[in-house]
């Protein structure tokens, strides 16, 4: 079976998405999302210009060795704009194998160890009083596990908190916006937030929370600390993640649970914190490191020591990342939870899924392949809007991280 065509569709059914579409000669096709929040467009080029050309007449059913071709064949290897190109191509050969099988995905890659894959939808308001009513919002339509954010007193600019809280979306400005933060006014506020939802919720309920890369190590191991008592399911990026010696410092200060990854793109950036167990959960996903292909090199590495999957699921990342994210979940060994942010019903029909939600799980179904089609028609109505991510500063004017 060789690959005739491959082409990028991008559409903005709500926010930017970059897909990747390939035909083969026996008339199957397969897609894979190749989105890069606020830099889109270099993935577009990069599939355009130097992917695309080296796959036509290919053997679509030799997924290995194409990855190794365009990993290796690069020369430049790593980044995240070539491992999301490199996923698009993956995720797609793996929808053609699966509908040429006529098998889902999970079934090729081993069969499904488990029911359904938990996921963690994302609660936020902008104070206690918010957060919570979105956290008991969340429990009532079945969530098992919610993620928490909420503004913060006398910070302008506190990570994740949303217009509305089913479709949060940072990338607002075609200019990035600017943020500004506080460090000692979060740390003084994240123990009364999630106090006060353990006191209205219970302990049953998982609650997560992201950090956003914000703190230093000291100040992520204090946080860790005082955060115990509510028994978090995880704390993630609480520091940036290029030192990865700063997360023995963190682990020495606090046993809450870590989660770091959602901005690596390869194995070798999670090998260290792996290795020397400094983490719980791996965060990396199907579109920005490098494919399933990848992703379950990492996922092995993993399992050899205890640490368990929990890949990222925000809306920036396509329903057809998230069907591929779902076969790989529903058969990894060392899986802990998927991150599960809702797209927006526009972006629902330009992507027809046959992944669902029942109390609490998601299942990719049991469609060929990924399960995830692209509707071009539709996709064309929404033309490329280009969008950034925010930035932000401390209050003396210092860039900081967003
Ligand atoms: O594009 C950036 C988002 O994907 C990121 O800010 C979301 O941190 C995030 C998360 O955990 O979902
Ligand atoms: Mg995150």
């Amino acid at each position: 079976m060789k690959i005739t065509n491959a082409r990028v569709i991008v559409t903005c059914p709500g926010r930017n998405f970059v897909t990747l579409k390939i035909e083969t000669d026996e008339g199957l096709h397969g897609i894979g999302d190749a989105t890069l929040n606020g830099r889109e467009k270099a993935v577009v080029a990069y599939l355009e210009d130097h992917v695309i050309p080296v796959l036509i007449g290919k053997e679509a059913n030799r997924i290995e060795d194409i990855w190794q071709y365009l990993y290796r064949g690069a020369y430049w290897r790593r980044g995240p704009v070539t491992m999301s190109a490199i996923a698009a191509v993956d995720t797609a050969l793996w929808d053609i194998k699966g509908k040429a099988a006529n098998m889902p995905v999970y079934e090729l890659l081993g069969g499904a160890s488990r029911e359904g894959v938990l996921v963690y939808g994302h609660a936020n308001g902008a104070d206690i009083e918010e957060t919570t009513d979105a956290v008991g919002r969340y429990i009532e339509l079945g969530y098992k596990a919610i993620r928490a954010q909420s503004g913060v007193p006398g910070v302008k600019g506190a990570y994740g908190v949303g217009r509305g809280d089913l479709y949060y979306e940072p990338a607002d400005g075609t200019l990035p916006t600017e943020t500004l933060w506080n460090t000692s006014a979060y740390l003084n506020f994240a123990p009364q937030l999630f106090d006060r939802l353990r006191r209205d919720h219970g302990n049953e309920v998982e609650l997560l929370h992201d950090v956003h890369h914000r703190l230093t190590p000291i100040e992520a191991g204090r946080l860790g600390k005082s955060l115990e008592p509510y028994r978090l399911f995880w704390m993630e990026d609480c520091t940036p993640a290029e030192n990865q010696e700063a997360f023995k410092l963190v682990r020495q200060h606090t046993v809450t649970p870590l989660a770091v990854g959602e901005i690596f793109n390869s194995i070798h950036d999670c090998r260290e914190l792996i290795q020397n167990q400094l983490i719980d959960y791996i965060r990396t996903t199907v579109v920005h490191a490098g494919g399933i292909t990848h992703l379950r090199q990492i996922a092995a590495l993993a399992s050899l020591y205890q640490v368990r999957t929990g890949s990222h699921g925000a809306t920036d990342l396509s329903p057809a990342c998230m069907g591929a994210a779902l076969h790989f979940d529903l058969w990894v060994p060392n899986f802990g939870i998927q991150e599960y942010m809702r797209h927006t019903p526009e972006t629902d029909e330009v992507f027809p899924h046959s992944y669902s939600f029942k109390d609490g799980y998601l299942h990719p179904g049991t469609s060929p392949g990924i399960g995830v089609d692209i509707d071009e028609t539709l996709a064309a109505k929404y033309p490329y809007d280009p969008k950034q991510l925010p930035v932000a500063r401390l209050e003396d004017g210092t860039m900081w991280n967003w």
